[in-house]
C-alpha cells in the first residue's frame, strides 16, 4: 500500500515537472492543499511544496513535524521551520538559485503574490493557471475506491434521514443529523457545509441551513456529502414533506428525466459542453430554462469542486477515470425547487452511478 502511493507520488510529480520548460518555469510552489494532498499525501492544514527542477521540498511548521513523516509520500525532503517559510526559501534560494518560479494563480491571494515579490526581487514570479488541477482530474484506483466508500456512507445516511425527518424539526437539526451519521458510518466529516433547505427555502441554489421549522406539505432539498482519506461525496435529493403541489411534482419529475438524459449520454470522448446542453435543452423544452442557472456538475475529487465542469462553456473532452457530479435543478422563487445529484465515475462506453440512494419522488 506504502510502495503504492509511492508510485503514483512519484508519477504525479514527474507529470508537473515535465511541463516545466513549456511554461517557462524552473520551480513552482504550491500553496492550495487539496493540491498538496493530491501530490504528496500530506492530510494536515498548513504546508508548502515547492519544486525546483532538482529537488522537491515540503515545508510545515512545528505542529506537523510528526504527522508529515508518517503521510508524506514520495521524493521530498522534508522541512520543519519555526517561524516563516519565507526565510526557509530566502536560504534555499542561495542553494539552488531559481530564477522563474511558478505559483497558482487562481489560488494565491494577490496579497501574498506581492509579498513574494517584495522578498524575492531577483526571482520571476509567473502566474500558472490550473497546472495541477488539469492532472487531478483523472482518478487512480485507490482514489476512486475511497470515493466509492465516501458514496456508501452518504447513501446510508440518507436513508437514515428519512427515517428521522419529521415535521417541525429545523432544517439547522437535521444538518446536524448528517453530520453525525456521517462520522459515525466512518467518514472523516463532511465535505462541505450542507445544505437543508425546505419549502420557499429550497428555491435558493445554495441555501444555508436555518432555523426554519420543516412544515407540512413541502419541499426538502438535501445536498451533502462527506470525506474519506480527502476523497468525497456530493448527493443531492430532493423530498417532499405530505402532499405538495402538482407544479413542485412536474419540476421534479423534468429534473430527473433531465438527469437521466445526460447519464444516458456519458462516456469517456463527449465534451462537458455537450452533455450539460442534454439536459439544459430538456429543461428549456419544458419551459423552464430560466429556473435552472448554474452549471450540470463538476469534478469531484480532494476539492469539491474541481476540473472537468459541465457547463454552457465548459470544453474538456471526458476522459475514462474522471470522477464527475450530474445535477440539475430547477428552481422557481417563493415556491421551491428541485435538484438530483448524482456521483458518476467515467468509463470508456458509458458510467458508473455510484449513488444507490433512491430518485423516486418520495412523501414522507
Ligand atoms: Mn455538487
Amino acid at each position: 500500500m506504502l510502495i503504492y502511493f509511492l508510485n503514483i507520488a512519484m508519477d504525479r510529480l514527474d507529470k508537473i515537472k515535465r511541463s516545466f520548460d513549456e511554461i517557462g518555469i524552473d520551480s513552482f510552489l504550491i500553496k492550495k492543499l487539496p493540491n498538496i494532498r493530491y501530490i504528496s499525501g500530506f492530510s494536515g492544514s498548513a504546508a508548502s511544496i515547492l519544486l525546483t527542477k532538482e529537488k522537491n521540498y515540503f515545508i510545515t511548521d512545528f505542529r506537523y513535524k510528526t504527522q508529515s513523516k508518517s503521510e508524506v509520500k514520495g521524493d521530498f525532503e522534508i522541512i520543519i521551520f519555526a517561524q516563516n517559510s519565507l526565510n526557509f526559501i530566502k536560504d534555499l534560494k542561495i542553494k539552488e538559485n531559481f530564477k522563474k518560479t511558478g505559483f497558482e494563480s487562481n489560488f494565491l491571494t494577490y496579497s501574498e503574490a506581492e509579498i513574494l515579490k517584495k522578498d524575492f526581487p531577483d526571482v520571476k514570479f509567473i502566474p500558472v493557471d490550473s497546472l495541477i488541477e488539469n492532472i487531478v482530474s483523472v482518478k487512480n484506483e485507490n482514489e476512486i475506491e475511497l470515493t466509492k466508500k465516501a458514496v456508501e456512507i452518504t447513501d446510508k445516511t440518507f436513508l437514515e434521514l428519512l427515517k428521522i425527518i419529521k415535521p417541525g424539526m429545523t432544517e439547522r437539526e437535521v444538518s446536524a443529523e448528517i453530520s453525525y451519521h456521517h462520522k459515525k458510518f466512518g467518514a472523516d466529516g463532511d465535505s462541505f457545509d450542507c445544505i437543508v433547505a425546505a419549502g420557499e427555502h429550497s428555491a435558493f441554489p445554495h441555501a444555508r441551513p436555518t432555523d426554519r421549522k420543516i412544515g407540512n406539505n413541502e419541499l426538502l432539498k438535501l445536498d451533502f456529502g462527506c470525506t474519506v482519506q480527502g476523497m468525497k461525496s456530493d448527493l443531492t435529493r430532493t423530498i417532499a414533506l405530505g402532499k405538495v403541489s402538482d407544479e413542485c411534482k412536474k419540476i421534479y419529475e423534468i429534473v430527473k428525466e433531465a438527469q437521466k438524459k445526460a447519464l444516458d449520454i456519458i462516456k469517456a470522448g463527449m465534451s462537458t459542453k455537450q452533455i450539460d446542453s442534454v439536459a439544459r435543452n430538456y429543461i428549456r423544452e419544458k419551459g423552464y430554462g430560466d429556473n435552472f442557472g448554474h452549471g450540470l456538475g463538476h469534478g469531484l475529487g480532494y476539492d469539491i469542486h474541481e476540473k472537468p465542469f459541465l457547463n454552457e462553456r465548459a470544453d474538456y473532452i471526458l476522459e475514462e477515470g474522471n470522477l464527475i457530479t450530474v445535477e440539475p435543478g430547477i428552481y422557481i422563487e417563493g415556491v421551491g425547487g428541485v435538484r438530483i445529484e448524482d456521483d458518476v465515475l467515467v468509463k470508456k462506453d458509458g458510467i458508473e452511478i455510484l449513488n444507490k440512494a433512491p430518485k423516486d419522488f418520495i412523501e414522507l
